[in-house]
């Protein structure tokens, strides 16, 4: 039988708290496999949550070792999160970001080649979508050979993806090409949202789009019917639902985790201070 699994990625101590948060609402449902890579200042963290759990923890290589990784933290997360997708442990691979919320079974997702929720909207459909269009129409100076990709994804309606939560076979050739192709574009911070939707047109027969409810946001409608609820602008302590599900979590655990987090941030600030760098 195929092995099934779950991947989380970690690269912050400070996103600790909404990993713990997202496995803990994920075992009420699910009992399977569970691995969360961990960069090595987040490997503590992880794995206090990974030993509540049952969860394995897998090191990220540092990321200077990626080639054309940039400085920008925001942009390396993008390519060590295109990366952990080619290190998966299973032949079907379920990926959730940590700042998500499982509030039922998710066993479906498993049967899936490759899935990604649209994020409701063709390219030409609404300003957020005008927005994406126009990043990809910009893509065409990075390099004559993006022109071709970015051409054709603006001509054939490409639903843009939200890469919260994902779905995918580990021998899927899109899974490589996604790491290249971020990997080639890193220089130019393209967004691994992006870069799927790129790759689109060449793998449209075998993507399923999956339904809305297994990637809710609260601005798209389905927050209410929602499976898995995503709360992408960073914004969770603010919310209530997030707050209570924080709240339901082991009191013990929760201040684990908030003690190895400040540990984390207090070793990166002396690290910055030894060496004058940021
Ligand atoms: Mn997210």
């Amino acid at each position: 039988m195929r092995s099934r699994g779950v991947n989380y990625l970690l690269t912050s101590p400070r996103c600790a708290r909404v990993l713990l948060v997202s496995v803990d609402s994920l075992r009420k449902h699910y009992d399977g496999n569970v691995t969360i890579f961990a960069t090595d200042d987040s490997r503590e963290c992880a794995a206090i949550v990974a030993d509540q759990y049952r969860c394995a923890v897998r090191s990220i290589p540092p990321i200077d070792t990626f080639p054309n990784s940039v400085s920008y933290k925001h942009y390396q997360y993008t390519l060590v999160k295109t990366a952990i997708n080619l290190w998966t442990d299973y032949d079907s691979t379920v990926f959730l970001d940590a700042d998500t919320i499982v509030l039922g079974p998710i066993d479906a997702l498993f049967d899936v080649e490759l899935g990604f929720v649209a994020r409701g909207m063709l390219l030409d459909e609404s300003s957020a979508a005008t927005r994406m269009r126009r990043a990809i129409k910009r893509l065409r100076y990075c390099s004559p050979v993006v022109e071709p990709l970015s051409q054709r994804t603006i001509v054939a309606d490409i639903p843009w993806v939200n890469s919260g939560v994902y779905t995918f076979a580990s021998n899927h050739p899109a899974i490589r090409e996604w790491f290249y192709l971020t990997m080639g574009l890193a220089a130019y911070r393209v967004h691994e949202e992006l870069t799927f939707t790129l790759l689109i047109p060449d793998w449209k027969e075998d993507i399923t789009f999956l339904d809305p409810a297994w990637n809710a946001v609260h601005t798209s409608g389905y927050w209410f019917k929602a499976i898995i609820r995503h709360y992408p602008d960073k914004r969770w302590h603010r919310c209530g639902t997030w707050r209570r599900a924080w709240q339901q979590c082991n009191l013990e655990l929760r201040e684990a985790v908030r003690a190895a987090s400040a540990r984390a941030a207090e070793t990166r600030t002396a690290r910055t201070q030894n060496t004058g760098t940021a």
